[in-house]
């Protein structure tokens, strides 16, 4: 039998190896997979439940809310309000910063999440997921501010998802490369199943909806044909898989190698930028991706390196083997020139605050 690790031993674990990895994610690290615990629970009972199905309520993009979405957002924020360790929290489900309530201390870190990502697939039951990130607070004051929330990737201390599936896995990474751990029920304890996860050299999926092509910019077109191997080169064509749930595309082609593409539309269209979120999935996963040998871009550059100017902001999304995003760039380089120099002034906008 292999060593029994939880992931509060390979924290403390790492800890020994890595002085900056303080035991202080020992205990968010453990809050956010206790939340995972009861959204689990809930996910995978939610078509006996009435939970299933959406409210008729619609979050800040307009989108219908799924009951589960509400839950798990709720979960979240109730089991970190009151621990003393975060300053500030920021959920896709809410217009603005989430305060701490004003009679519990304050602490270092803020947590970005999308509490449930792709949540219009539970009625289909199909695996859906949390995703999550924290930043170390930078402001003066005792409560967080937009200036904490608002950092690039770069200056992430730790992210993670968690993905609702045949099992439920909580991957995360404190900078000390990518680590796995799989719920074991019958205990109710994350049990580490994947430590070290790397991008494989072997690349064998591509994650883009073919149903959004006729918005897709001349270079990005061009760059999926390419990807199917259209334009020969001796590359081994990447078959096509795209669940529409980004964390479960997101972790199948970190074990299986690939790319997920979900690019800015042309301009006259309503997703010129893209319609993942910048600061709740995209940052998150790029720094996971980074951690595991791989690379994620906007088109233009690294995801990790775009300074944020609005909470919701969304961004194009390019993610995977390095080689293969790298390659989106030089598509988009050479092809695109007009909607990257629509992109830009967008891109390079700077938050109120700096
Ligand atoms: P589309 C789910 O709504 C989500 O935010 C991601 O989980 C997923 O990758 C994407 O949207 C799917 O979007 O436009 O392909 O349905």
């Amino acid at each position: 039998m292999s060593k029994i690790v939880t992931i509060e031993r390979h924290i403390l674990d790492q800890q020994k190896q890595y002085p900056d990895a303080t035991g202080i994610f020992t205990n968010l690290l453990y809050d956010i997979a206790l939340a995972a615990k009861f959204i689990s629970r809930e996910t995978n009972r939610a078509g006996l439940a009435d939970i299933l199905g959406a409210t008729n309520q619609v979050n800040v993009h307009g989108e219908r809310q799924q009951k589960l979405d509400l839950f798990a957002d709720e979960i979240l924020f109730k089991i970190n309000d009151h621990t003393g360790r975060l300053c500030a929290m920021a959920s896709e489900e809410h217009d603005d910063i989430l305060a701490i309530p004003p009679h519990y201390d304050t602490g270092k870190y803020v947590l970005l999440y999308d509490p449930l990502d792709g949540s219009s697939n539970i009625d289909v039951n199909v695996s859906v997921g949390t995703i999550f990130a924290i930043h170390r607070k930078v402001s003066s004051g005792v409560y967080g501010t937009m200036e904490d929330i608002l950092q690039p990737g770069r200056s992430l201390a730790a992210a993670g998802y968690v993905i609702y599936g045949s099992s439920t896995m909580l991957v995360y990474s404190t900078g000390q490369g990518v680590h796995g751990f799989t719920l074991d029920n019958s205990v109710g304890e994350f049990f580490l199943s994947h430590p070290n996860m790397r991008v494989p050299n072997e690349q064998k999926y591509y994650s883009a909806n073919h149903g959004n092509e006729k918005y897709w910019t001349p270079g990005v077109k061009q760059y999926v044909k390419w990807l199917q191997g259209i334009y020969g080169e001796g590359r081994k064509p990447l078959s096509h898989r795209y669940i529409g749930s980004l964390v479960s595309d997101f972790h199948r082609n970190l074990l299986c190698g690939g790319v997920f593409v979900y690019p800015g539309d042309f301009f006259y269209r309503s997703k010129p930028y893209g319609k993942l979120r910048l600061m709740y999935e995209a940052q998150a996963l790029a720094f996971l991706a980074q951690q595991a040998g791989g690379y994620a871009s906007d088109g233009v550059g690294d995801i990790l390196d775009i300074q944020p100017h609005k909470l919701h902001q969304r961004v194009p999304f390019f993610v995977g083997n390095r080689d293969l995003v790298e390659k989106a760039e030089e598509f988009i380089q050479k092809y695109d020139q007009e909607w990257v120099q629509a992109y830009l002034p967008y891109r390079n906008l700077v938050p109120t605050f700096a």
